[in-house]
């Protein structure tokens, strides 16, 4: 059977979902940038691309190199097509311009330009994650993009998706009509639908959190998580495992795969910041996608999907996953 590349995929969205040709453009755009990533994170210590800047981002979190790295591929390649109003990244304080020798676009891209960055020194999965939604100016964003363009709640995503880089590299995607898998062909250059239809199962006995942080949970975590220990002599009548890899998309990869709920609650150490994780980059992407799989989302109170943003780096509660254990814990949360 002849192989389905993400070009021809996106090429047979175009004739049985009207995909329009410039998000085609932009998604084709995004994963030869990931591809670039992919290439530079492989290199390791022999490309000198491993260890800190020495600066800061936004977040106040030392920038890797290859979350600087990784941010400037990102932009360079998306920059330049017409195909965006702008773009804004966990790494930048603002909203970035496209310059002005480059025409514009209809859509903005958002994104995490290397998520897990702990990883890198240990040779551990990161990824890249991105969102993409429509200029909200009826008129054509021509002018400056001011960050309130990009505030959009997560139902506004026309597409989403992520790269990770393991063992394989690969693209995973949505556009709103499911979510589709595509594995780098690193000899052809490139990516080749592998998982067609991927559907994250209901019920699961296995959890992903970040347990050093228990004692700053909320009562609700709190509880979910001692039942969870408790295994099969405890209220929920069955043994469970865990599974921490500290790069968002590596675990959401494996909750995709075979099931799972993932978490980071909000916790008491920083009452300004309700989580660790940022709503637009992160949590909004992850979430479009978890959805289309079939899985759930929340932040134990609402669907991610529908908070408004008020801010760009704004933080946020996560539960995501198998739809059984994530109405468990949101239950737990409005109790
Ligand atoms: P970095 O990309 O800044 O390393 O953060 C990754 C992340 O936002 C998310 O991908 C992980 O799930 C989470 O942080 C890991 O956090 P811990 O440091 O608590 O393990």
């Amino acid at each position: 059977m002849s192989r389905v590349t993400l070009s021809r995929y996106l090429i047979e969205q175009t004739r049985s979902h009207n995909t329009p040709a410039d998000l085609r453009f932009l998604i084709e755009v995004v994963a030869r940038a990931c591809k670039a990533i992919s290439y530079t994170v492989s290199k390791g210590a022999l490309g000198g691309v491993l260890g800190s800047m020495g600066t800061e981002n936004v977040q106040g979190e030392v920038q890797k190199k290859l979350d600087v790295l990784s941010n400037e591929i990102l932009l360079e390649a998306n920059e330049w097509g017409g195909h965006l109003a702008g773009m804004a990244s966990e790494e930048m304080d603002n909203a970035y311009q496209i310059p002005g020798q480059y025409p514009k676009g209809a859509y903005l891209l958002v994104f995490d330009p290397l998520d897990g960055s702990s990883n890198i020194d240990v040779n551990v999965s990161v990824g890249t994650i991105f969102s993409v939604l429509r200029c909200p100016d009826s008129n054509g964003c021509t002018g400056d993009l001011g960050d309130d363009a990009f505030l959009q709640a997560g139902t506004e995503q026309v597409a989403a998706g992520y790269a990770i880089y393991g063992p394989q590299t690969m693209l995973m995607l949505t556009l709103g009509n499911g979510v589709k898998g595509f594995t780098l062909d690193r000899e052809m250059g490139s990516f080749v639908l592998t998982h067609d239809h991927i559907q994250v199962p209901e019920s699961t006995a296995e959890f992903a959190i970040n347990m050093s942080n228990q004692r700053h949970w909320e009562a609700p975590v709190k509880r979910y998580v001692d039942e969870l220990l408790a295994g099969k002599t405890g209220p929920l009548g069955k043994n469970y495992n865990m599974r921490w890899i500290a790069a968002m998309v590596a675990d959401v990869h494996r909750i995709l795969t075979r099931g799972g709920v993932f978490m980071y609650p909000r916790d008491d150490r920083e009452a300004d910041k309700p989580g660790k994780l940022r709503l637009m980059y992160e949590a909004n992407p992850m979430s479009f996608i978890i959805e289309q799989a079939g899985g759930m989302s929340t932040n134990g109170y609402q669907r991610i999907l529908d908070i408004k943003p008020t801010s760009l780096h704004q933080r946020v509660a996560v539960f995501l996953g198998s739809r059984e254990e994530v109405e468990r814990i949101t239950g737990y949360h409005q109790a």
